[in-house]
């Protein structure tokens, strides 16, 4: 993990030595952990992550010939390039692989009257395929320097709308609005309370350092993605659920008349519909505990959600669950998967002077069901995305 602007400077050392010059500005933009409220975004309700300090930084200038040309910094210092494109040729399906996060946006800014070529170069130590949200990182720096070269002023929330349609139309990932709303809009020391309907982002000041605990964040290794039909199919379901009700979105049923609403529902709709609306309502009394400086008071409730996420919303998988069970046993005081789910990263908030039990007791877990033996780090509420030079 690097600190800072280290990720810009690597950028902007690489676009030196391709392009023979300086750029014209480095912009980065942060990976994301979500505390709590998961799969709820794209039912119109409540999530609460905070940034992390991985970031990834694109460096860039604009070209007069309307290309966009792209490369990326390997950890090893090599560059991979990708084919070089015509931004007004752009459309969906015409750019496939990782180069698609970028060409999306370019796509996206071009339909809203920026279409200028340009030259990136990307560098970044977001893992990728963690669930640590690497790719809305890549799109949020992306979205920010096209923007910047071309001088237009910043609307965050406006970005990430911009972000969304880029992944949802253009890469195909049917994903909601928490990824890259966290990456532009959070800040260091806070998690960002957002309702998702409403716009409405509030910065929570978390500091769980001084409650004696940290964010233990564990990186299964299997590997996570949102273009994987079991994303689309749990959102869809949802909104099938939704219509089914006569709802906008599931955000509108409340916890009180859960037992009502699902004896109206098919069999199959029920857990999803019961883990949206006891999900929000977990988020809710989150913050609460924040607010009331009961930073441990969130164990409980992380170790629900993620029964929950296993058990009802069933996007959960052997490592997360292994990850999940070894921390609380090894002392954590409540533990979750977080992002999409059937891989990528669990969380545990554990107490400061367990980290090595449970992290110990985490390694151990996996080594004794022969899997990938997991990456671990301590997760600390970090700064949004901007521009580094
Ligand atoms: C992924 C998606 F990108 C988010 O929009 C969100 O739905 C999350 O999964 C689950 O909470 O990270």
């Amino acid at each position: 993990m690097s600190s800072g602007r280290e990720q810009g400077r690597r950028a902007a050392a690489a676009f030196g030595r391709l392009h023979g010059t300086a750029p014209h500005g480095v912009w980065s933009a942060p990976g994301r952990v979500n505390l709590i409220g998961e799969h709820t975004d794209y039912n119109d309700g409540f999530v609460l992550p905070f940034a992390l300090p991985h970031r990834t930084a694109v460096a860039a200038a604009p070209r007069a010939d309307g290309l966009l040309t792209v490369a990326t910094l390997g950890d090893d210092g090599g560059v991979q390039r990708a084919e070089p494109v015509e931004v007004a040729a752009l459309e969906p399906g015409v750019v496939t692989g990782w180069p698609a996060y970028v060409a999306g946006v370019a796509w996206v800014l071009r339909g809203e009257g920026v279409s200028s070529g340009a030259d990136l170069v990307v560098a970044g130590d977001v893992p990728a395929g963690a669930g640590l949200s690497s790719s809305h990182a890549l799109e949020c720096a992306v979205a920010l320097a096209l923007l910047g070269l071309a001088g237009v002023p910043e609307d965050r929330p406006g970005i990430a709308r911009w972000v969304q349609r880029a992944e949802n139309d253009f890469v195909g990932a049917p994903t909601g609005l928490l990824d890259q709303t966290a990456s532009l809009l959070c800040t260091e020391a806070h998690v960002l309370f957002l309702d998702v309907r409403s716009g409405k982002a509030e910065q929570v000041p978390f500091d769980a350092a001084a409650s004696g605990l940290e964010v233990l964040v564990v990186d299964t290794r299997a590997h996570h993605s949102n273009l994987d039909g079991g994303y689309g199919e749990r959102r869809a379901g949802c909104e099938e659920a939704a219509a089914l009700l006569g709802v906008p979105a599931l955000r509108d049923v409340e916890l009180t008349e859960l037992d009502e609403v699902s004896d109206r529902l098919p069999e199959r709709l029920r857990p999803l519909v019961r883990h949206v609306v006891t999900e929000n309502e977990r988020v809710l009394r989150s913050v609460e505990m924040l607010r009331a400086d009961d930073v441990a008071g969130l164990g409980p409730l992380l170790t629900a959600s993620h029964e929950s996420l296993r058990d009802d919303y069933r996007v959960s998988c052997p490592e997360l669950d292994v990850a999940v069970d070894a921390a609380l046993a090894a002392g954590a005081l409540g533990a979750r998967m977080v992002g999409g789910g059937f891989g990528g990263s669990a969380i545990a908030l554990t107490p400061v002077d367990r980290h090595d039990e449970v992290v110990r007791g985490v390694l151990a877990a996996f080594a004794r069901r022969g899997l990938t033996t997991p990456r671990t780090f301590t997760a600390v509420p970090s700064a949004g995305a901007g521009r580094d030079e």
